[in-house]
């Protein structure tokens, strides 16, 4: 039976990405986000393109009861999951503390988060049913370093190291394996969204060097899953070459 994974925040970006390359290889899929219409055209795209099975799930990581109404209840065998990647996550603002917008840092805060342990409850108990399963949170370089102005979401991203690391403690003992992958700079939506739509703003954060695109990340997840079952590859930072850190980038 094919097995079965799950991608939050799949409607772009890296979410997307990791989508098309666990389809490709052959993994049935629930797909997540909340932009209705695009997840599913992604649906067809993805049963077409890969010939799998996919479920498409529409709801706000941030509404526990939304999340527990929607994985909480999976039509067979959609409950068999295998792989879980915690993907759906956000930046928004960019601002020094002293004018920060609270709306911004609860985004991200429930979001990064606090989505990330409402999906993990749920799916982690299903692996320990099951006696096996892989997760694998994204998290950032912002997790391991802090930049000026990014405050709350870097501590977010500090947070799901600290999380990739304490779940790892705690589920390695049911054969659950928990990876953390740190990506640097990425363009998709995220700047756009960090942004508020600000096109501008958001392509000059990606202007003078080649950063990483998504699917540089999705093949990253996918050697992390393909890794024979008694390897864990833990924890992955993964930026472009242009940069060597948070912000260390060398723009021509
Ligand atoms: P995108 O904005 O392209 O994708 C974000 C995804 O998250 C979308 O599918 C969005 O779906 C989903 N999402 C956001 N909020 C929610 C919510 N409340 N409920 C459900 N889904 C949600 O950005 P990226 O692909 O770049 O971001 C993916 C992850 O990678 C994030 O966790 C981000 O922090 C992380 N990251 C990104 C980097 C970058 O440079 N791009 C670098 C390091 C980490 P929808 O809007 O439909 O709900
Ligand atoms: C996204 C990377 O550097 O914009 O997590 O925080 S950064």
């Amino acid at each position: 039976m094919a097995k079965i994974a799950l991608v939050t925040g799949a409607t772009s970006g890296i979410g997307e990405a990791v989508a098309f390359a666990l389809g490709r290889e052959g993994y049935n899929l629930i797909i997540t986000g909340r932009r209705v219409a695009l997840l599913s055209k992604l649906a067809k795209n993805l049963e077409t393109t890969c010939k799998v099975k996919v479920l498409p799930l529409s709801f706000d990581v941030r509404e526990l009861s939304q999340v527990e109404h929607y994985l909480g209840n999976l039509p067979s065998p959609w409950g068999e999951i295998d792989v879980l990647v915690n993907n759906a996550g956000l930046a928004v603002g960019l601002n020094p503390i002293n004018n920060g917008i609270i709306d911004d840092w609860e985004r991200m805060i429930d979001t990064n988060v606090k989505g990330l342990l409402y999906v993990s409850k749920i799916v982690s108990n299903i692996m320990i049913r099951r006696g096996f399963g892989q997760i694998i949170n994204i998290g950032s370089i912002a997790g391991k370093d802090v930049y000026p102005n990014g405050n709350v979401y870097c501590a977010s991203k500090h947070a799901v190291d600290a999380l990739s690391r304490g779940m790892m403690m705690d589920l390695h003992k049911y054969n659950i394996r928990v990876s953390q992958v740190c990506p640097g700079a990425v363009e998709t939506e995220f700047s756009n969204v960090r942004f508020k739509g600000d096109a501008e703003k958001a392509a000059s954060v990606y202007k003078g060097f080649t950063p990483l695109a998504a699917s540089d990340i999705a093949e990253v997840i996918l050697f992390i899953v393909k890794a024979p079952a008694h390897v864990n590859i833990s924890d992955v930072v993964v930026m472009p070459t242009a940069q060597a850190g948070v912000s260390i980038i060398d723009r021509k």
